[in-house]
């Protein structure tokens, strides 16, 4: 390809408000543009980088064993109403209606489509099990957009969905698509997780794991034992409860002194609190007042230095979720404002986290203005709660998978989720088959999802420096850059001309900077664009000499046309 003609506008300069580096890079290295918040344009060097995930996540799904078709975007809201999810998306799922006025919505996922399908056109054991895929396109309005093309509201998915007669079936086509996974996320050259997961709203049965890629500007955060292979994301981490004992009555809970309410005016957070008691925040008794399911109200008392895991108490609660209460529900129950709240003397239930009960005495709000209680020994003054895992796990826990290990906790770039969704959909949709008995059974499902676009930027994310993008050379958009420094000079052109003609027939991509430009503006561009390997052609030209570079290296090794020819097809097998 000739950068003379090519549509790769570089910017010197990124909007303010993108904050991602692989978003201000992209950017600027003039792969995307915005043409609406949280909707891209792929322009030509971001299109081949596509091309080249989307080849990859076909050939591995194609080693799976899965069958690509591509069903549509438009999707009846009927199939929506038949599986009671119309409702439950609010403004995320996009709604339109048609020229009769036929109400539709535009794809956020499929289960329903592909459910409807399976079940119009599969009806015996003997067709089972299978595993369709598809490319394409997805429509969610998120709230918000951010990061460029991590959190879109238009964006590329692989979405896969495999139907089986049985539960081990099931597991079978689940292993299969983990190991695909597994491949994918190996050849893009990413450092990434596979981490237990919680299947949120989607539902379902069975295990879910998560595909996380190890990044500092990712959304979520994920557990890591240092020892073993546990891996979870922070909703459903646990830890080893430390193997220490709550204080018992023969020790020191006779003589210790009973709870003592201290005036405390004007102290609010945990910090002024561990300032005014001269103590620390793992001496503090957090109580926070919950709203489960918009009526019933909850207190959950975690250790100052931890944070309540709302999906761990309201899957112990058996609720989708629950909401912190507002201030005048606080104080009503409470008979004091949010920042005085206590675990004693309240006429709600009180959820303990296990490591409260642990302590042998700590400070907690006295349900009173201005007040709190010092002298707090929760395993004599706070019988009625319930003790649980109620917190996220913190660096420095114990894995509860191998019990010796430390969890670290990372963030991560969620490129991937599979699920066990067993009869869900297929129970609402009706999609059965006559089973090896003779009998009608609703097939058991699984659903698996890439985003394709996401993983693009988190690929970015993970491969560049402080010039640009510095993509893996099986992703890069073209492999080898060629560069003349002067279009003016006859034999710099010359030899580029030749290097460009012999790889393109040895089947190398290749991109030749013949803009008649300044040196400097074309070596920023090289450096944003970020092909593996750079050949200049500078002064040495005229002794058929030429400068390599590859990522990283400030200064290139001065070796001969014929030698760059013969490194570029060995480093790229050709
Ligand atoms: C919606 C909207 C947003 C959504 C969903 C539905 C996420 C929704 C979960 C999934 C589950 C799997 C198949 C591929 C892998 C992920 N956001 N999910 O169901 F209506 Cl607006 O999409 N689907």
């Amino acid at each position: 390809m000739r950068q003379s003609k090519l549509l790769a506008p570089t910017l010197r300069e990124a909007p303010s408000d993108a904050e991602a580096a692989s978003h201000r890079w992209l950017l600027r290295a003039g792969y995307i543009r915005q043409l609406a918040a949280g909707i891209y344009t792929y322009l030509p060097l971001a299109r081949r980088v596509l091309h080249k995930i989307e080849r990859i996540v076909h050939e591995e799904m194609e080693r799976a064993g899965a069958q690509e078709l591509l069903l549509p975007a438009m999707q009846p809201a009927e199939l929506w109403k038949e599986s009671g999810r119309y409702e439950r998306y609010g403004d995320e799922l996009i709604r339109l209606k048609d020229r009769h006025g036929r109400e539709f919505a535009l794809g956020p996922t499929h289960e329903e489509v592909i459910t409807q399908l399976a079940g119009d056109e599969i009806n015996s054991y003997r067709r089972l099990p299978v595993t369709l895929y598809q490319i394409q396109t997805k429509f969610r309005d998120e709230r918000r957009p951010r990061f460029g093309l991590l959190r879109g509201r238009e964006f590329l998915m692989k979405d896969a969905y495999s139907f089986d007669e049985d539960w081990e079936g099931l597991n079978q086509s689940y292993r299969a698509m983990f190991k695909a996974y597994e491949a994918i996320l190996g050849r893009c050259d990413l450092d990434y997780r596979a981490v237990e997961a919680d299947p949120g709203a989607i539902g379902g049965e069975g295990e879910t794991h998560e595909f996380m890629v190890l990044a500092d500007i990712g959304e979520d955060r994920i557990a890591v034992c240092n020892t073993c292979d546990y891996a979870a994301n922070i909703e459903k981490a646990s830890s080893v409860n430390s193997d220490a004992a709550p204080p018992t009555i023969t020790g020191s809970l006779i003589t210790a002194p009973q709870p003592a309410q201290v005036q405390t005016p004007e102290v609010h957070t945990i910090d002024q609190l561990c300032d005014f008691f001269q103590s620390g925040p793992d001496h503090m008794i957090k109580t926070l007042i919950y709203t489960v399911d918009g009526l019933q109200s909850v207190a959950v008392v975690v250790r100052g230095d931890h944070e309540v895991n709302e999906l761990k108490v309201a899957t112990y609660l058996g609720v989708t979720e629950v909401h912190l209460a507002d201030a005048a529900t606080v104080e009503q129950i409470t008979g004091a404002p949010v920042s005085f709240a206590g675990p004693i003397g309240l006429d709600i239930p009180v959820l303990m986290d296990r490591d409260v009960l642990l302590m042998s005495e700590g400070i907690a709000g006295a349900n009173q203005v201005d007040t709190h209680l010092q002298s707090v020994i929760p395993s004599r003054d706070m019988v009625h709660a319930v003790a649980g895992d109620f917190r996220n796990v913190v660096d420095g826990d114990t894995c509860p998978h191998c019990g010796k290990g430390v969890l670290q906790l990372l963030h991560g770039i969620e490129v991937g989720h599979i699920f066990k969704l067993g009869t869900k959909y297929s129970e609402r949709l009706n999609a059965a088959f006559l089973n090896r008995q003779g009998q009608r059974q609703p097939m058991i499902m699984g659903c698996y999802g890439i985003g394709i676009s996401r993983l693009l930027s988190a690929i970015a994310e993970q491969h560049h420096d402080e010039r640009g993008l510095a993509w893996p050379t099986s992703l890069a958009p073209y492999q080898v850059h060629i560069m003349p420094v002067s279009m003016k000079d006859t034999r710099q052109v010359e030899l580029a001309e030749q290097l460009y003609a012999k790889l393109l027939e040895c089947g190398v991509e290749v991109l030749l900077d013949d803009r008649d430009e300044r040196p400097g503006s074309k070596f920023k561009d090289a450096e944003l664009i970020g092909l593996p390997y750079r050949i200049v052609i500078g002064k040495g030209a005229d002794q058929d000499l030429v400068e390599w570079l590859e990522h990283g290296m400030s200064d290139g090794e001065v070796i001969s046309s014929q030698q760059a020819i013969d490194r570029a097809l060995q480093l790229l097998h050709r």
